[in-house]
């Protein structure tokens, strides 16, 4: 039998059942292993917990969360784009930077030429980062190799990270990013090869799965459903990068594919919110990509609702479009900017974040679900999304066991 551990007197923000944010004040948590074998009332606990506990934590009234889910990150990469942001303040855009070589390419340059220690080692440092807010799910998708080779380097990072971190991670091949310049003028060409690719890295086990950027600047409709056919064939769950730019139906193909999410969805379209209702797929909102590229355009979000479309959240952290380390500024920005309720966006980083990586162990408080939850220097969860610039995390358990 595993050590038993009481976490008591916390107020805890469960985000189960159906009251407000699941809050129990004066509640208690009962860790065994690495799991929650109990959740509820202090002066509830089972007495065998109370006789079989090895450790007490007395929080005195203090907030206790699930662990942060950050389902959509683009973590590994070499180098950094600041000096793209300062062309785009002189008036150059996004996709004009993207069309002359610019862009996500000159992230591929830089990525292509580290070597493995220093793409595990600048990984690692931002991992850190989203980590001492207490993020303790981390998505990182690859897309900066564009080759097998360095495909396959960016996504053992991410394995990397998952076995020397305390943090649980999830990769993602995006090699369906962006057109590598050795295939200029041959996009179907280099979808062909990334339908051959996608074997090879499945069977080194570095993939959970499948992602693509469906757009004007990236792949159509038609080459984004060869590679998740491709997915398919290999029993791999897609998600997609859909209308962020424009509106390319893409989200409708992906909720053909059962897509476990589409992300950004600024241009989404009622067909596509009816798509997604109908298929289950979670929709990710990215409000620093938003933010930072100045967008104008909301994602639909009252359909969006209406439809009951689980809403998640994440840092989209990439060097281009979306160069924050923040989850809980995130949180923040999905309230000022998309008009989240705090409940919705807290709801989104944990509960919603994990339903998009297909995790159904994680982001609530409950009996059963896996010990990742995070102690914070507040007294009420409405305080996640109001504070901003500000790191309240105290305490940080992962899997039972509590972070030094
Ligand atoms: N959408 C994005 O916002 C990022 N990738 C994507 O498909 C941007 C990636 C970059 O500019 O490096
Ligand atoms: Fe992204």
């Amino acid at each position: 039998m595993s050590a038993v551990s009481l976490w008591r007197n916390a107020r805890l923000a469960t985000l189960a059942g159906d009251m407000p944010w699941g809050l129990v004040d004066n509640g208690a948590l009962v860790v065994e292993g690495e799991r929650i074998v109990w959740a509820g009332a202090d002066d509830r606990i089972p007495a065998d917990y109370l006789r079989r506990a090895s450790a007490e934590h007395q929080l005195a009234g203090t907030l206790v969360t699930p662990g942060l889910v950050d389902c959509h990150t683009h973590l590994v990469y070499g180098g950094q784009r600041a000096h793209e942001f300062e062309q785009r303040l002189l008036g150059a855009s996004y996709e004009d930077i993207a069309r002359a070589g610019g862009g996500i390419r000159s992230t591929v340059a830089a990525t292509r030429s580290a070597s493995d220690e220093s793409l595990y080692q600048s990984a690692r440092q931002r991992a850190l980062a989203l980590m001492a807010e207490g993020v303790t799910t981390l998505e990182a998708k690859s897309g900066y190799g564009l080759s097998l080779h360095d495909e396959a380097r960016c996504l053992a990072v991410v394995r990397r990270l998952g076995r020397e971190l305390p943090l649980s991670t999830r990769s993602t091949c995006l090699a369906a990013h962006a057109l590598p310049p050795e295939f200029e003028g041959r996009a179907d060409d280099y979808i062909s090869a990334v339908c051959a690719w996608l074997p090879e890295l499945h069977a080194q086990g570095l993939v959970d799965a499948v992602d693509a950027f469906c757009e004007r600047i990236g792949f159509t409709p038609a080459q984004t459903r060869r590679v998740f056919e491709a997915a398919r064939a290999l029993g791999l769950p897609v998600k997609l990068h859909a209308e962020q730019l424009s509106d390319q139906g893409g989200a409708a193909l992906a909720a053909e594919f059962k897509a476990l999410s589409c992300d950004h969805l600024e241009h989404l379209s009622d067909a596509g919110v009816r798509a997604m209702a109908a298929s289950g797929t979670v929709a990710v909102l990215l409000p620093g990509a938003y933010y930072f590229l100045r967008e104008t355009k909301l994602p639909p979000l009252a359909a969006l609702r209406a439809a009951g479309v689980p809403l998640a959240l994440s840092t989209d952290h990439n060097p281009g479009t979306s160069p924050t380390l923040s989850l809980l500024l995130m949180i923040n920005m999905a309230c000022t900017l998309f008009r989240l309720t705090p409940e919705e966006a807290v709801r989104g980083a944990t509960q919603h974040g994990a339903r998009a990586l297909g995790l159904a162990d994680r982001g609530t408080l409950a009996a059963g679900q896996r010990a990742d939850f995070v102690v914070w220097a507040l007294d009420h969860p409405n305080e996640l999304a109001y504070w901003f610039g500000h790191n309240p995390c105290r305490r940080v358990v992962v899997a039972g066991e509590e972070r030094a």
